[in-house]
């Protein structure tokens, strides 16, 4: 026989069947996985699960809802993306495993988020390169040094670089862009340096046109990222580094305000000075007006 016990479903007050039965023979049909840690994995989601659905007293409408959220956020929306990481990372998830990745290495550059717009095998460019390839903007020079933990440069580092345009969009988010644009790979020089143009990036919503942004809608959340560049960076011997420099003083820096970034990510020691600058660039390249570094 089933106990029952007074859990109180969430303003509906009903007495909900306590399912510890029903948990327990599921996690026990997982006994002979092979591999401890999938066997770890599997039957504590299973766990969280069943406490999820029992504690709020979940409906068969509600949980078909949930099934086909999960399948629409798991199907391709209007670029080339399904949706989960996206879902991951509003949802805070992504971020809080970043914390877990980063906390194994404290003495490092903190990692941050992935997002969902990295493209593998991004085109080769030389130092110096404009990555914006002309597109409107502040122009932005960027000088960075790769160093191991100790400060040592590490050259011939290969150097992953992507942002949005000045609108906020990602390459691959405009279907009659011809090739990439503001997507790059560098290799360190000597020094562990990595020089090039680009533009200053913009605060911009995450996309908003699939089961995600209906998400935000539903639940009264801004869809704002914070302005960002992402980095990845790779050199034999080295543990890879996946992270995102934010522009101080740029909007929805601030989590405790309530309109900060939408997917958790900002950490303040990746808050970086983009200083405004006039005059003799560093390459000679003509900019008319302002120029950040
Ligand atoms: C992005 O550009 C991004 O970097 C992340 C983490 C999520 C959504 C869009
Ligand atoms: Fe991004």
């Amino acid at each position: 026989r089933q106990a029952w016990h007074g859990t109180r479903r969430p303003g509906g007050g009903r007495a909900v069947p306590d399912l510890g039965w029903l948990t327990r023979q599921v996690v026990a049909s997982f006994d002979q996985t092979p591999d401890p840690r999938a066997k770890q994995l599997v039957t504590d989601l299973v766990r969280h699960l069943h406490h999820y659905v029992t504690a709020n007293d979940v409906t068969q409408d509600e949980w078909q809802y949930a099934i086909d959220f999960l399948t629409r956020a798991g199907h391709i929306t209007t670029d080339t993306r399904q949706e989960f990481v996206l879902l991951s990372d509003v949802l805070g998830v992504s971020s809080a495993v970043d914390v877990l990745t980063n906390s194994r290495t404290p003495d490092t550059t903190p990692s941050a988020v992935l997002g969902p717009f990295y493209v593998e095998g991004p085109p080769a460019a030389e130092q110096g390169t404009d990555i914006a390839r002309g597109l409107p903007g502040t122009p932005m020079w960027a000088d960075i040094r790769v160093t191991d933990p100790d400060g040592k440069p590490v050259p011939d580092a290969v150097v992953d670089v992507w942002q949005a345009n000045e609108d906020g969009y990602y390459d691959v988010q405009l279907p009659d862009l011809d090739g990439p644009v503001l997507r790059a790979r560098f290799r360190s020089d000597a020094d562990g340096r990595v020089r090039f143009w680009s533009i200053l990036p913009n605060e911009y919503p995450i996309p908003e046109d699939g089961p995600v942004g209906q998400m935000l809608a539903a639940t009264g959340r801004h869809p704002w990222r914070a302005p960002h560049v992402h980095f990845m960076i790779n050199a034999p011997g080295h543990q890879q580094l996946i992270t995102q420099l934010f522009v101080k003083g740029g909007p929805y820096l601030d989590a405790s305000s309530g309109r900060g970034d939408t997917v958790f990510g900002v950490k303040d020691s990746l808050v970086v000075d983009f200083v405004p600058r006039h005059g003799p660039t560093p390459d000679g390249r003509a900019v008319d007006g302002e120029w950040r570094l």
